[in-house]
């Protein structure tokens, strides 16, 4: 009798949890929303815009790969500081690949080094991936930074990237999905996120709210969804922006209010158009003294322990 032949490799269902991360703004969440397909994560020109790890799915015919989006990797001491280090380590326990995002248009600093060093002791595979290559006019200068990294770590697969125009994604993907063990769909098909939807809005809202303000505001600015009301096709929300002085909230007012105003509506049509139905968002501004130092804030703000 003639063996039953085997499934080839290729054909062969592969999932996995893969980690991506690196120092701040190297567009790691602007990966995650391409590689996905759809923007789950909030992006903005500014260090420390995602404050939690978070999660999209990418499923086809033949694998399923579960992103972590993390925080940038720095230091700094306040307790959210601390709080966003403990989501990184805990995105790194028990990883299949990371992916170790670099930011090809700069240097690398001390920042670079110090993620490098968590990548080592995460010990699981890991993809340099070179990002923003859109910046790089001559392409030829990407070469020595990729030596100098293929030098420093033992990466499986070294990939020049731009999340934004979508260059080199493809291949990217590919080298994933060969990087991963055999394995089953952990979630069905259409499974995009373990975020809540009122995370999602209260997400928007602050990357609205990035968008327009500069300086010490951003990380001064928190957002909590206080009342979520479904009537019909129409969801009503009530959320509010938490600011740490009086001046950062006359900033977000704007001149009678008009800040304000134009946030909201761009905050509701991205909610509209992503979860797929109409959104009116009350929006205030509160001043919530030293929210960044209080525990009891802190734990209400992180959905995973709402
Ligand atoms: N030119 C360019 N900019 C990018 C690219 N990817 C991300 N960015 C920008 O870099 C900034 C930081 O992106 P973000 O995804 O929030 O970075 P993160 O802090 O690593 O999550 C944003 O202004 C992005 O629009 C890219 O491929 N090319
Ligand atoms: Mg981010």
């Amino acid at each position: 009798m003639r063996p039953r032949k085997k499934p080839s490799p290729g054909k062969q269902h592969r999932s996995g949890f893969v980690s991506i991360l690196g120092r701040p703004n190297t567009g790691k969440s602007t990966l995650l929303n391409a590689l996905v397909g759809v923007k789950l994560a909030i992006v903005a020109n500014k260090p420390q815009t995602t404050r939690t790890t978070i999660q999209g799915v990418w499923t086809t015919d033949h694998a399923q790969v579960v992103f972590i989006d993390t925080p940038g990797i720095h230091s700094g001491d306040s307790k959210i500081n601390r709080r966003m280090m403990d989501s990184i380590r805990q995105a790194l326990d028990h990883r299949d690949l990371l992916l170790f995002v670099i930011d090809a248009s700069r240097e690398p600093g001390a920042e670079d080094a110090r993620a490098l060093e968590l990548v080592k002791q995460a010990g699981a595979p890991a993809i340099a991936v070179f990002n923003k290559i859109d910046l790089v006019k001559d392409k030829r200068a990407l070469l020595p930074l990729m030596d100098r990294y293929r030098q420093l770590h033992g990466f499986t697969d070294l990939v020049p990237v731009s999340a934004r125009k979508g260059d080199g994604l493809d291949t990217l993907r590919n080298a994933i999905i060969e990087r991963l063990p055999p394995g089953p769909a952990y979630f069905p098909k259409d499974h995009l996120t373990d975020q809540p939807e009122r995370f999602l809005v209260s997400e928007i809202i602050r990357e609205k709210i990035l968008a327009v303000t500069r300086d010490e505001v951003p990380h001064a600015v928190a957002v909590t969804v206080d009342e979520w009301k479904e009537e019909g096709r129409l969801t009503r929300v009530a959320a509010t922006i938490h600011v740490e002085r009086p001046g950062q909230r006359a900033i977000l007012l704007g001149e009678r209010g008009e800040r304000l105003k134009s946030i909201g509506t761009k905050a509701r049509l991205e909610c509209e158009a992503l979860l797929g139905r109409r959104f009116f968002l009350g929006l205030f501004v509160r001043v919530s003294k030293d929210w960044r130092e209080s525990d009891a804030f802190l734990r209400d703000l992180d959905w995973r322990t709402a």
